[in-house]
């Protein structure tokens, strides 16, 4: 390919939480980079993911999801909305079919017009659409409140859709050089995506409360000659009573956190791995400012 036919195009996934942000860029990049859980606030800093087909790189910024903070953490959050949006090409407003239209999208439009972003509006979860007049009611909703480069119905769990929405993202891409290796698929570095990974356990098999107050730091990571890959990580959460939860009945669901992760890392780098996982008690971490940017989550 001659250099000066690249093109590249960077591109904001915003909406409110939950409504499959990370999970669309996911199944975009055909790779799993962002976390993914029905917890809303999974994905807690700014994500990039990045595809190359043929002339093309696509740059996905996966923001967290726009929210009110509560927390220092939660603070930080909504200012990584903010950058998300910062010098890229397009935004694709993603928005829940069985949620609708309401005030976080409102914000979000205000904001993208106020930076004059040209928008792609992706409606996803239509696999979970019942009827489809409905969706036509949603978009005229949508529609009246902004002018939109594109309006795509898809579904990041059934891959509806995607074909089409990737052919309106490569319209938006501007000639010059990829800015990425071809083969690079994120900005995330391993240990960072490993104890992604691990809380993305958490967040799946415990309730409420406890996985927001978790945060997991990879210890050790390390590659043995025979290509093993020993990974020594540790668990932080908020109470005492929260540690015996996560480590369960007899250390119970602690394995099975480990047991889950361990398998998604041998999938994501391709090789044996083994993982030792432990909990600690740092209390009231979240509102700690030295400890959000110990965890890296500044
Ligand atoms: N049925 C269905 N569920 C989805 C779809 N996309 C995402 N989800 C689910 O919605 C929840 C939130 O997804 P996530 O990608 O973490 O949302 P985010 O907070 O916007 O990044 C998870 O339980 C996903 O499995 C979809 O197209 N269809
Ligand atoms: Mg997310």
């Amino acid at each position: 390919m001659k250099q000066q036919e690249s093109k590249s195009a960077f591109i904001a996934i915003v909406g409110r939480p939950n409504v499959g942000k990370s999970s669309l860029m996911n199944a975009m990049l055909g790779q799993k980079v962002a976390i993914v859980s029905d917890k809303p606030q999974t994905t807690r800093t700014r994500i990039m993911g990045v595809l190359t087909e043929q002339e093309t790189q696509y740059v996905f910024i996966d923001t967290p999801g726009l929210h009110k903070p509560k927390t220092a953490l939660g603070e930080r959050m909504v200012k990584a909305v903010g950058d998300g949006m910062c010098d890229v090409d397009c935004c694709v407003l993603v928005a829940d079919v069985t949620v609708g239209f309401g005030t976080p999208e409102q914000e979000l439009i205000k904001e993208m017009q106020r930076r004059k972003l040209p928008a792609i509006l992706a409606l996803n979860k239509i696999d979970l659409l019942a009827k489809k007049e409905d969706l036509l009611a949603l978009i005229l909703k949508f529609t009246a409140a902004m002018e939109f480069a594109a309006v795509v119905p898809v579904s990041a769990k059934s891959h509806d859709g995607l074909g089409a929405l990737k052919g309106e993202l490569s319209q938006t891409a501007k000639a010059g050089v990829h800015l990425f290796d071809d083969d690079t698929l994120t900005d995330q570095p391993e240990r960072v995506l490993a104890a992604e990974l691990v809380r993305e356990k958490i967040l799946r098999s415990l309730d409420h409360e406890i996985p927001h107050g978790t945060a997991v730091e990879i210890e050790r990571f390390h590659e043995r000659e025979d290509g093993l890959l020993e990974l020594d990580c540790m668990i932080y959460c908020e109470k005492e009573s929260h540690k015996g939860i996560i480590i369960g009945k007899g250390g119970a669901t602690l394995k099975r956190i480990g047991m889950l992760a361990r398998r998604d890392m041998e999938q994501f780098f391709d090789c044996q791995v083994s993982l030792k996982c432990w909990v600690k008690v740092k209390e009231n971490w979240r509102n700690r400012e030295g400890l959000i940017h110990h965890f890296g989550l500044d």
